[in-house]
């Protein structure tokens, strides 16, 4: 317990800095400051109420008084790259106090003393750094750099996509959007980003994505994401936008309208259209993540029913697992065949196919618009496709139902899309994306070359001239850019 009289002075940290003033210190020439990043609030609370009550001044904020800067889990590295961070963003308030570890505090507190300070107390760098981990140059479009699956800022670039899905709800495409392109320099990144130094000249980043990656530097976590994350429209347009079917404007009208759960639309039928209907029915199945090896066995049931219905014509599986993914929320195939001309009108006899074997749950087939007045493929490609749940069988013991009598099946869902040979590079680098990637690369193409790109072509609007491409590379070519393999496209 500590004395009254004291205890009603100590403030908490990082709430009135002026209650931490008061040179009540038995131990002059030392004032600590308490990094909270890795210690957290309540632990760095108490334990600058403990210090505090030992005698040790410890500082609310850090100021060119502090003499002995304390951290928890920090590499020297870090450490070092936290002061380096400090001296850029508020160099008045910089000092040349020393970096220790915690186990100073520790010791200290266990002493009632200051102990020396040891080698194995201090957070230093051996060598003075070449280069603050700031340096990296990072092309602007997402098209010019690689982007690997695993990446290494994974917590900092999630909290700014929720921000960028939670604009989008709102209709906010454009912070939407910029948020997107931040996440993704840092999906991009060869290293943790440790420091807010390491952000200085890096493209897309805004002072509001910046705030972002600050506040979860320096607490773990992110006040705003966490109140977008926990709200109920979030929570809600979350659910309805994953239901087969249903847009961000469906979703918003619903929400207006008062529904919050499957089981209010559940009550009235009818407000969904068929699609809808059967993404409400095969919910659960469908919100589940679709695995590799059911992507695989997907693939072979499609090409058997390919192979059958037109000898000689391909399945090639794109999308997420084209780019190495190991689960998605889909699995998209595209299907050509070598000779011109040759796959036109062979989807319903494929889907026929798979259909007679009961494999198909649902299907929307949509034919060719390619061409038709009126189409504009800014978004959407107008190629001949199916949007289909497929019934796929299951190993035994492998089904998601409690129900051991049911057949072992899962609901899947699938996007056949058929390209004419001429134009499949163009609809294969579409198709396996990701959105963001071929967003940029068509930016890059437009704004960079003058050249308008989507899954049919890439045109020259100015000579009203079209190329003529064998493979992706032949497109990464004629943009200018780097070829990047699929696998480093997760942009
Ligand atoms: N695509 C497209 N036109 C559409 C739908 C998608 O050009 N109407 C492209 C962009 C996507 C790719 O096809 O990157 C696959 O779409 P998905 O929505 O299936 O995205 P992913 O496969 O990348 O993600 P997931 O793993 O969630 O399925
Ligand atoms: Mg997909």
């Amino acid at each position: 317990m500590l004395p009254k009289r004291r205890r009603a002075r100590i403030g908490s940290p990082g709430g009135n800095a002026a209650s931490s003033e008061r040179p009540s210190t038995r131990f002059p020439g030392i004032t600590i400051y308490l990094v909270e990043r890795r210690m957290g609030r309540s632990r760095r609370a108490f334990l600058t109420r403990l210090a505090r009550s030992k005698g040790f001044r410890v500082l609310d904020a850090c100021s060119s008084e502090v003499t002995h800067i304390v951290m928890e889990q920090t590499s020297a590295e870090e450490a070092v790259c936290w002061q380096e961070h400090r001296a850029t963003a508020a160099p008045s308030e910089c000092t040349p106090a020393t970096l220790l570890d915690i186990s100073w505090l520790t010791e200290s507190l266990a002493a009632g003393q200051p102990v020396p300070m040891e080698s194995r107390h201090r957070l230093e760098v051996a060598e003075p750094r070449k280069a603050p981990p700031s340096s990296i140059w990072m092309p602007a479009y997402a098209c010019q750099r690689p982007t690997p699956l695993t990446h290494h800022n994974i917590s900092l670039s999630e909290a700014l996509e929720t921000l960028a899905e939670a604009a989008g709800f709102e209709g906010r495409e454009g912070h939407s959007l910029t948020f997107l392109r931040a996440a993704s320099v840092l999906r991009a990144l060869p290293r943790p980003v440790v420091a807010l130094t390491q952000l200085r000249g890096l493209p897309h980043f805004g002072e509001h994505s910046f705030r972002v990656v600050q506040e979860l530097l320096e607490h773990g976590v992110c006040e705003e994401v966490e109140r977008v994350r926990h709200s109920e429209r979030f929570q809600t347009m979350k659910l309805f936008t994953q239901i087969f079917g249903v847009g961000v404007r469906t979703a918003d009208r619903w929400y207006q309208e008062g529904l919050r759960t499957l089981d209010d639309l559940r009550e009235q039928p009818q407000r969904l259209t068929q699609q809808q209907k059967a993404g409400v029915q095969y919910y659960q199945d469908l919100s589940t993540p679709v695995l590799q090896p059911d992507a695989e066995a997907l693939q072979q049931l499609v090409e058997a029913a390919v192979e059958q219905v037109l000898s000689g014509a391909t399945v090639t599986l794109t999308g997420g697992f084209r780019r190495g993914k190991l689960q998605g929320h889909d699995v998209d195939f595209l299907i050509t065949h070598p000779e011109e001309g040759q796959e036109a009108g062979l989807l319903p006899r494929v889907i026929r196919c798979l259909q007679d074997q009961g494999l198909v749950l649902y299907q929307q087939y949509q034919h060719s618009l390619y061409g038709a007045p009126g189409h504009h493929s800014h978004t959407m490609d107008a190629f001949e496709r199916s949007f289909c749940i497929f019934r796929l069988p299951q190993p035994p013991g492998a089904s998601v139902r409690e129900d051991p009598s049911c057949p072992a099946w899962k609901a899947v869902r699938v996007d056949l899309v058929v390209a004419p040979i001429s134009q499949f590079p163009f609809a294969l680098l579409g198709w396996t994306g990701s959105k963001l990637f071929q967003r940029e690369l068509r930016r890059f193409s437009r704004k960079e070359k003058g050249l308008c790109l989507n899954s049919h072509g890439l045109f020259n609007p100015e000579q009203n001239t079209v190329f003529h491409v064998a493979s992706e590379e032949d497109i990464f070519r004629h943009l200018g850019l780097e070829y990047l393999p699929p696998e480093q496209r997760n942009a």
